[in-house]
């Protein structure tokens, strides 16, 4: 950067008020702030922000203004962000298309747009927007704005920086190998802006990254050293780098902590766990802020960060401290040092360790092996187990399965293959079948549950030799997210990206996003992104087994009319007469729907509700006697206790999703 610009960038820096909040409403400002400045909490990602209930009322409240005026541009941008914070991407963007139309070029809009391709993954795009919103209001972000979109240009770097092989750079395009003291002393770094980075998305794991290389020049090295670990936990894509740093501040701590008898430094490990058991004390707070935040909604669409703060502190719930920093000191805790082998003080060093530190560093050895065995330490539960509300462990074949249990239901998802296998409301018997001869070994589909069939249904429309029903329910998945609606649902979101793997069946560049939302229902978001060049074309199905007491005496209604190809009859085209009773084979796809079905269990004396969105074709199968008899991973009775109804985009209903956009099928199981 040039001098000039540099210098220019310092001067404007001290006056520029930064814009803090990612996305921009009547209400973000003032929110600004409210959020905490201290840097601790900010690291820890443990400050205020809304939960979806107030999204759902800005939606509330927003549709009754723009009822009152439909050109509230205010409004509509209120209702686009709450979408967008709810991740309901396509109707965002609607509302901002609308806003474009009738009040182009709004700074809020193009800033908006930017926050939300980012999340989408489409970072070109991103850019795009911040630059425009940068264009039409340089106020409104510079400084933020340059980093904003310094990080967003950055995020669209990394599977370059990656393949390349280049010493890659962090976001203020500084090579990671030139050290910590590069990046501090350059000209455009600037902590403020930094620490209101991470307010606007605790996620960007780069912002971490550099304000840990600040802290550290500025001697604050169990700070810097959070900052590090944060990231990383984050998944910065350069975790090697970051564990240079650690390694760098350990060396800093063995020289510069008071080496008194009796010290020895904390193991990597050890504060990893301190770091991860702090991270889920913040996890905590937030939800149990957004929990009082729906609490408090009022209908006005306002919720003020200090007064939903106040009542939590009301209702006992304290924020957290962090004692790691005076840890690290060696302030709090002493430790096993430089033993002398005499017994006397070995024993009295025992003594101390297990009075003090020892029962710390002994529970923390204890509670490792307890989490090994148990699976508890397991990254997985570190990072999204909420508590135990999800409890990532092995499960059957050795293959990592969640459960997920909350006020509402249980339910077990494999990651192989984003499998959902097992749903039961509380007090309600279990709502999916599963074959007893199931077999749980890769790259094989797991039968039963909810198969994710995709990118096509059935067999491939050209090459025989490609698998039946797509690829997806055969690979391993990752774990995108996981979250606690304030109204006790959990939302689990696996997710899958292509590779070479996928590439061998499929030439396209994706992610397919799985959301799992448990609640008294069962809701499953299957979302198809496009993050290549290349528009694509998909199929699908959510291909669910649902569980009966006997076929022979359950019906399915809601299809009565509409029209399906016969599977078994060369896919000829037949009309639906009334209800779908089984007493043979039966594999259809009915046509020109969305209708709601219901799945009437006479046996059971219950009724499972199944809806969709996305989908206009359904699919119902049950392989009666023959079929089971020939499907070896299938009871030769399982006929009688099951039926698929299947939510799909079947035969002519698939969708092309251009490059940057997604389709979304949805299917919503509920047992009435
Ligand atoms: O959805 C019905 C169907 O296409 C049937 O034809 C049957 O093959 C079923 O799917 C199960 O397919 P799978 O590949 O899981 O054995």
């Amino acid at each position: 950067m040039k001098r000039s610009t540099a210098l220019f960038l310092i001067v404007v820096q001290l006056f520029a008020r930064p814009v803090g909040a990612c996305v921009n409403t009547r209400y973000s400002r003032a929110e600004e702030e409210q959020i905490t400045g201290d840097v601790v909490r900010l690291i820890m990602g443990q400050f205020a922000h809304h939960g979806p209930a107030f999204y759902q009322e800005q939606l509330r409240v927003t549709a009754k203004e723009l009822a009152a005026d439909p050109d509230n541009v205010e409004a509509r941008n209120d209702r686009a962000v709450a979408f967008l914070k709810l991740a309901r991407y396509n109707e965002a963007i609607a509302e901002f298309e609308k806003i474009e139309r009738t009040a182009p070029n709004r700074y809020r809009t193009h800033a908006n747009l930017g926050v939300l391709h980012k999340k989408l993954g489409d970072f070109p795009r991103a850019a795009e927007h911040i630059e425009k919103s940068l264009a039409i209001q340089p106020g409104g972000h510079l400084g933020l704005g340059d980093y904003y979109l310094r990080m967003i240009r950055w995020l669209g770097r990394i599977k370059d920086m990656r393949n390349s092989g280049e010493e890659p750079v962090n976001f203020l395009n500084i090579p990671y190998a030139a050290g910590s003291a590069a990046t501090a002393e350059a000209a455009v770094t600037n902590r403020e802006f930094l620490e209101t980075l991470i307010k606007a998305d605790h996620r960007f794991t780069d912002a971490l990254f550099v304000l840990g290389d600040v802290l550290l020049e500025a001697g604050d090295t169990e700070l810097a050293y959070r900052a590090y670990e944060r990231a990383r936990m984050l998944d910065h894509p350069f975790s090697d780098r970051i564990r240079d740093r650690q390694r760098q501040i350990r060396k800093r701590w063995e020289k510069e902590l008071p080496r008194k008898e009796g010290y020895i430094l904390p193991g990597t490990r050890f504060l990893r766990d301190e770091i991860s058991r702090e991270t889920r004390q913040a996890e905590k707070w937030v939800a149990a802020f957004q929990a009082q935040e729906a609490k408090l909604l009022d209908g006005s669409g306002k919720a003020d960060f200090a007064v939903v703060k106040s009542a939590l502190k009301e209702a006992g719930v304290e924020e957290p401290t962090y004692l790691m920093a005076s840890f690290i000191k060696g302030e709090e805790i002493n430790h096993g040092g430089p033993k002398e082998n005499s017994m006397w003080l070995v024993g009295a060093g025992l003594v101390v360790l297990l009075l003090i530190v020892g029962g710390g560093f002994l529970f923390a050895v204890i509670r490792r092996a307890i989490g090994r065995f148990t699976g508890r330490d397991d990254p997985l539960n570190l990072r999204f187990g909420h508590g135990g509300t999800i409890r990532f462990r092995r499960g059957l074949g050795g293959l990592t399965r969640a459960t997920i249990r909350n006020e509402h239901a249980t339910a077990e998802v494999y990651l192989h293959g984003g499998h959902v296998t097992a749903f039961q409301p509380h007090g309600k018997r279990e709502v999916l079948w599963m074959s007893e001869d199931a077999v749980f070994a890769p790259p094989k589909a797991i039968r039963g549950g909810v198969p994710v069939c995709w990118p096509w249904f059935g067999p491939h429309p050209t090459d025989p030799d490609k698998p039946q029903h797509g690829f997806a329910r055969n690979q391993r998945w990752s774990v995108n997210s996981a979250e606690m609606f304030a109204d006790g649902r959990t939302r689990l979101s696996l997710i899958l990206r292509s590779d070479a793997h996928t590439r061998a069946h499929w030439p396209h560049v994706f992610e397919l996003e799985l959301d799992i939302i448990v609640g008294r229902e069962l809701r499953l978001e299957l979302v198809s992104r496009n993050t290549g060049e290349e528009p694509f074309v998909v199929g699908g199905a959510l291909h669910t087994y649902f569980a009966l007491d006997d076929i022979n005496r359950a019906r399915v209604e809601g299809l009565d009319g509409r029209e399906y190809l016969d599977q078994l009859d060369g896919m000829a085209r037949k009309r639906q007469d009334g209800a779908i009773r089984v007493a043979e084979e039966v594999d259809r796809i009915y046509v020109d729907t969305e209708d709601e079905c219901r799945i009437v269990d006479e046996a059971a004396d219950r009724e499972i509700h199944v809806g969709k969105e996305g989908s206009r074709s359904t699919v119902v199968w049950n392989p009666w006697t023959e079929k089971s008899k020939r499907m070896g991973d299938y009871p030769d009775e399982g006929y009688r206790t099951m039926i698929c109804i299947e939510t799909t985009n079947a035969d002519e209903d698939l969708h092309t999703v251009e490059p940057g956009g997604e389709h979304r099928m949805v299917q919503v199981i509920s047992p009435a």
